[in-house]
């Protein structure tokens, strides 16, 4: 049996998607602490079940309810994750897509809306898109279904993939201090170090409380107070840490968009 956590930017085909890949579900009730519903799904393989994260642009959440798709992550048991991504918004969508491959499990891309992007002239290498990022990518219509089929197919065997090994390097100063904290943390602790050190710099409070209960928070607000002065004191464009952070993240991201996307003269933009 897998176990599939459906997750991507809200808008961007999600439900739809869900729908096809599922042939029935069921609300298990209330996500706890919110008002949003869990859903899940019987993969129509039988094979595994599929978990509808709610949509967000980034792990580290900004209200309770975009605070559900990372307690996922650190609390539930799960095989992979389906990355749903807005093949029109493709540069949006890939900093979630980056916080998701640095979590380690391994990752599937369903790369949703090729209809409107091709509408709007985006033409989008799909091997060299999957070749920078290190995972599968199928594109997708999850409208009209087109390509979902090999999606659930690609699905099933996830489970038995290896961990990802996807690392941005982040510079000199931050990698020391990624380091210092990743060797705090005691070796109990099952959940990917080096994207618990990360998602605390980035300023992501759950990852904070929960590093709590194994490191001071003295120690944790030094550790990043020392980080942030080191890291804007040699970056001349980093305002604070998490900038940073978001930063390092975009030039990769620019990167991948520059080797596997292009965009015709040409816009059309069709409806489809
Ligand atoms: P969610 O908010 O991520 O759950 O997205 P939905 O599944 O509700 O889809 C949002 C809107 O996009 C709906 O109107 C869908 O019909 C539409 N949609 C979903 N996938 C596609 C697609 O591949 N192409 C097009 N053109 N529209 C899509
Ligand atoms: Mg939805
Ligand atoms: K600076």
């Amino acid at each position: 049996m897998i176990h599939v956590a459906l997750a991507g930017n809200p808008n961007t085909g999600k439900t739809s998607l869900f729908n096809i890949l599922t042939g029935s579900y069921e609300y298990v009730g209330n996500w706890t602490g919110v008002t949003v519903e869990k859903k899940v799904g019987t993969l129509r393989n039988k094979k595994g079940e599929l978990v509808d994260l709610p949509g967000i642009y980034s792990l580290n959440p900004l209200s309770r309810d975009e605070g559900v798709a990372t307690q996922f992550l650190i609390a539930e048991s799960f095989t992979s994750v389906l990355n749903i991504v807005d093949a029109s918004q493709i540069e949006r969508n890939l900093y979630l897509t980056v916080q998701l491959l640095e979590y380690g499990k391994p990752v599937i891309i369903g790369l949703n809306m090729m209809d409107v992007a091709r509408g709007r002239g985006f033409m989008i290498n799909e091997t060299e898109l999957s070749a920078r990022l290190g995972v599968p990518v199928l594109p997708i219509v999850a409208r009209t279904g087109a390509g979902c089929q090999e999606l659930g197919a690609e699905l099933a065997h996830t489970e038995h993939q290896q961990a990802l090994t996807f690392a941005l390097d982040y510079g000199p100063v931050l990698e020391r201090a990624i380091k210092r904290l990743v060797d705090m943390i005691p070796d109990g602790v099952t959940l990917p170090k080096r994207w618990l050190a990360i998602q605390l710099f980035e300023g992501n409070a759950l990852i904070r409380e929960l590093l709590e209960s194994h490191i001071t928070a003295e120690q944790l607000a030094q550790l990043q107070t020392d980080t942030e002065r080191d890291v804007c004191a040699s970056s001349s464009d980093a305002r604070s840490l998490p900038h940073y952070i978001r930063l390092v993240r975009g030039a990769f991201i620019t990167g991948v968009m520059e080797g596997a996307v292009t965009r015709t003269q040409n816009e059309t933009y069709t409806l489809s």
